[in-house]
């Protein structure tokens, strides 16, 4: 069976204070609750955050990307290797922001789950259409072609690590949500692929999260499908009553 998780992708947001103040409410009123809580901080504050959370099995750290490379001559890269270091679990990669933003397509993103999963980082990999590519009926097209050519390469024991996020590019950061249909639309399709692929038992192991505008106001009927896991919740993740409640939503 899939794992339920709710993980907090904080982007580019939040102080040093802000951070370690948000991390201490929501463990303070974190529900009794099996449900995997991850919290995607920026890089900086990985090992601090990793540090209050180890008292927690079920609370996970991921950094928000890490390089495609091993080591070496990369300015301002950071390496899976170093956000293992510091006690991080996960890694979310392939987010829409660092297709859109910093041109990363699947060939380095495949590169990237390489890299995660040689550091026993585990990793969130994202996926998901524009409106252009929904608007001309691409979008099942689009997220084989983004899981395909950055997962099928991964045997068996691998591909059992990697969760999945699906997150309509026209979702994220406008206010817009995909309604529940359409993101089970969307997950059924990743699951028989995965099942075409991999087999039933894997794919049914497999946790597929929705992300994009996702918040308490409209998670009870997307977390109410049968292929949703959970949420990579975005901006609900930066308030800690809006977490706790998701948490809460998905236990
Ligand atoms: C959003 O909800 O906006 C996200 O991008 C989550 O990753």
């Amino acid at each position: 069976m899939s794992e339920k998780i709710i993980a907090g992708n904080w982007k580019m947001n939040k102080n040093r204070n802000e951070a370690l103040d948000l991390v201490s409410s929501v463990l303070q009123d974190l529900p009794d609750t099996s449900t995997k809580v991850v919290f995607a901080p920026p890089y900086l504050y990985l090992e601090e955050v990793a540090r209050m959370c180890a008292d927690f099995s079920n609370v996970k750290v991921a950094a928000q990307n890490c390089s495609h490379y091993d080591k070496g001559a990369y300015t301002g890269e950071i390496s899976a290797q170093m956000i293992a270091s510091v006690n991080a679990d996960m890694v979310i990669i392939g987010h829409s922001e660092r297709r859109e933003y910093f041109g990363e397509e699947e060939l380095i993103l495949s590169e990237k789950v390489n890299k995660a999963l040689k550091y026993n980082l585990q990793p969130i990999y994202c996926v998901g259409e524009s409106l252009d590519q929904r608007k001309a009926e691409e979008h099942f097209d689009i997220i084989e072609n983004q899981i395909a050519k950055a997962l099928f390469h991964l045997d068996e024991e691998s591909m059992k690590k990697v969760v999945i996020a699906y997150e309509p590019v026209w979702a994220i950061g406008t206010g817009e949500t995909a309604t529940p249909e359409q993101a089970q639309e969307i997950h059924a399709f990743i699951r028989k692929l995965l099942t075409d692929q991999y087999g039933e038992e894997i794919a049914k192991s497999i946790s597929i999260l929705y992300g994009g505008s996702c918040k308490p106001a409209n998670a009870e009927g997307l977390f109410a499908q049968p292929d949703i896991d959970g949420g990579l919740i975005g901006g609900a993740s930066l308030v800690a009553e809006d977490f706790v409640k998701l948490i809460e939503m998905r236990s």
